[in-house]
């Protein structure tokens, strides 16, 4: 079942509360919450806000998305791209939303660039619902290297929208870089994971979820950090990587915690999404993985809690 936002009642799946009396039942249909996604849109490539959308959707979770940029098709993998920044519509329809008293219950970042790292944040200071969260995927490499179009001096203005955010999502390359360290992708320990968790919520998150977390071949995971305490969640290692991952991730992780899950919880359950993608995607499909083919199994994993 969803959390309500009445602290301790739970919505049934039309995001109803009943309430019993001694003779009648008593239903009030509550507002969903609504979850901003800031992020591009890459016409083709299932990633950023074309995976966020059905994603966060499937989740029960209202999806309002801010277009960072619109490309042709996404960086990585493909021969060439077009790229339309879209930071000039930031200020404009934040000033529209302020007017009209929208208010966001969350705001989801993944990927943007750094001329709009200033207005986003002006966003989330100013179109906040009470309690707002901020999740931030700073999604700007992977596999030890930066993206395509992101110079060196990236990571450190994307440390700024890590600042004050409730959760971040970095996988070991983003937050080597976020620390100003070198990834390091093997070989590493317990010791090294919680070290870099600690640097990352030195940076001002208060959750750390760091994925593509491997002590054994055979399995790969999350750690989760609320800064007291890093628990873990592994699924056994599939054998192909695919572009994409990291939004799949990230929109159900937002989706379920947004649905009043626990980050752990939450964390496993993307990772589950993440897999079952991964599973249903042919060799032949480079460019990203079949997410559409895990959304009933997502649906009937939320559906399974709500017992
Ligand atoms: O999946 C991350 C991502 C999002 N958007 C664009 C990208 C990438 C990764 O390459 O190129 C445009």
């Amino acid at each position: 079942m969803i959390e309500s936002r009445r602290p301790g009642y739970r919505l049934d799946w039309a995001g109803c509360i009943t309430q019993k009396n001694n003779t009648t039942h008593h239903c009030i249909m509550e507002v969903p919450k609504r979850l901003l996604t800031i992020q591009d849109i890459s016409c083709v490539g299932q990633c950023s806000a074309t995976v966020a959308l059905p994603l966060v959707s499937a989740c029960g979770i209202e999806c309002a998305v801010l277009p960072s940029a619109v490309l042709s098709n996404h960086t990585g993998g493909f021969s060439a791209w077009t790229f339309h920044d879209l930071t000039g519509e930031m200020a404009p329809i934040e000033a529209e939303w302020i007017r009209q008293g929208l208010s966001f219950d969350a705001f989801y970042t993944g990927y943007v660039c750094e001329s709009q790292i200033a207005p986003i944040l002006s966003i989330m200071e100013h179109c906040a619902a009470p309690g707002a969260l901020r999740i931030v995927d700073p999604a700007m490499a992977d596999n030890g290297r930066l993206y395509s179009g992101f110079g060196p001096d990236f990571p450190s203005k994307m440390a700024r929208l890590c600042k004050g955010a409730d959760y971040i999502l970095p996988n070991l390359t983003e937050a080597a870089l976020l620390l100003g360290r070198e990834p390091v992708l093997e070989g590493y320990d317990k010791a090294f994971v919680e070290d870099t968790v600690a640097g990352l919520h030195a940076l001002g998150a208060k959750n750390v979820i760091l994925t593509g977390v491997s002590f054994d071949q055979a399995k790969l995971g999350t750690a989760v950090s609320d800064g007291t305490t890093v628990r873990y969640d592994f699924n056994p290692r599939l054998p192909r990587m695919a572009h994409g991952t990291g939004d799949v991730f990230a929109s159900v992780f937002a989706g379920a915690v947004l649905r009043g899950r626990d980050a752990l919880d939450s964390a496993a359950l993307a990772a589950d999404v993440v897999c079952a993608s991964i599973e249903a995607t042919p060799d032949e499909h480079w460019y990203g993985v079949c997410f559409e083919r895990a959304i009933p199994l997502l649906a009937d994993r939320l559906r399974q809690a709500a017992g």
